[in-house]
């Protein structure tokens, strides 16, 4: 082996060693989703709740206050084997059915899966139910053993909410000394980096979403709009996962078979393993400023360093490959052991025995 040869073979193992490994820890999650109008929530419901050994789902929040919300995230839920992890709601509740009066394409998922998937804590019809959305956060923050990952992929309102809050049966603690000493990162999606104009900064309540963003004290992360629209995902699902399964269900219903932008999916993921091989920062410092019209701007302050946006490390369609895949393989995780044990044999060429 020519010396420069040695050299170069003594930096790939150098750089191999150094990168990042995906984390195998438990990590616990509150995730706090818009489940209604787009169908990228409940399939970062899905990676959430089937992830194998990353993720401990301490609860889940709905911002958005239908009935049909609460009822399918409760639904989603049992069908991935977690029918005890609570849900919170906003109030009051509607009857709220999503209409696409925009485009006419797409379709309403949230009752239908709340309906053929009936299960959980939030049973077809009790929805009433569920949990206030800022006790929930304060109950489960409170009884938590470590830090815990909160993930936005909606409205801010609950989390505006608990930063309002004030000691209770819960805790003694007030809302951002509950964050201070339980909340070691709050991932959202939201804004459009380094500057623009998203819809889950304005599309509730944006005097909210700037109070959450401009006055948590924590560790954040940024998703933006840039990050997820261009890759597409859904289609393998639909195409190859199991005929039962909640989510295959929900985006046939909603996309009527076509992929959908991942926005809420590469944010979970994220949530869930770090920077990892697919993601990097797209700053060293600074902040993100959101306005009460719900447009943000990030601030480039050098003395702000735990605020940062997302970027690729990988090209969009590698991306897309592997939320298809995580997709196809959390729905066929809870089917039966044997499907998975004939897809492992399949891809691994592992003869019968
Ligand atoms: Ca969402």
């Amino acid at each position: 082996m020519a010396p420069h040869s040695i050299m170069h073979h003594l930096l790939t193992l150098l750089t191999l060693t150094l990168l990042p490994r995906p984390t195998t820890s438990h990590k616990n999650l509150i995730i706090d989703t818009d489940l209604f109008s787009d169908v990228d929530d409940a399939g970062a419901l899905m990676l959430a709740a089937t992830s194998p050994t990353t993720s401990h789902l301490l609860a889940v929040n709905v911002n958005y206050p239908s009935r049909y919300s609460a009822l399918a995230a409760s639904a989603i839920l049992a069908h991935y084997g977690h029918p005890s992890t609570p849900v919170g709601v906003a109030r009051p509740l509607t009857d709220a059915t999503f209409f696409d009066a925009w485009s006419f394409a797409l379709g309403e998922y949230a009752s239908k899966v709340a309906f053929h998937f009936s299960g959980g804590t939030l049973p077809w019809g009790r929805a009433e139910d569920a949990w206030d959305p800022v006790g929930l956060y304060r109950r489960v923050l409170a009884g938590a053993e470590g830090g815990v990952t909160v993930v936005s992929i909606g409205f801010l309102e609950n989390l505006s909410g608990l930063l309002n809050s004030t000691a209770d049966e819960h805790s003694s603690l007030s809302g951002p000394e509950l964050i201070a000493a339980k909340v070691s990162e709050l991932v959202i999606m939201g804004g459009e980096y380094p500057s623009g104009y998203e819809y889950n900064f304005w599309g509730s309540n944006a005097s909210l979403a700037a109070h959450v963003v401009n006055n948590w004290k924590g560790r954040i992360v940024f998703s933006g709009y840039e990050l997820g629209l261009d890759v597409m995902s859904g289609a393998r699902l639909m195409a190859e996962g199991p005929p039962g399964d909640p989510i295959r269900a929900a985006y046939t219903y909603y996309t009527y078979n076509t992929s959908r932008p991942s926005w809420d999916l590469l944010t979970v993921l994220y949530a869930m393993h770090g920077l990892g091989d697919m993601f990097e920062y797209g700053n060293t410092f600074g902040y993100n400023r959101v306005a009460t019209d719900g447009s943000n701007e990030w601030v480039d302050d050098d003395s702000v360093r735990n605020q940062h946006w997302l970027r690729l490390k990988v090209t969009k369609d590698e991306a897309s490959a592997e939320l298809d895949r995580r997709l196809l393989e959390g729905a066929w995780s809870v089917v039966n052991k044997t499907a998975s044990i004939e897809q492992d044999r399949a891809s691994s060429q592992i003869p019968d025995l």
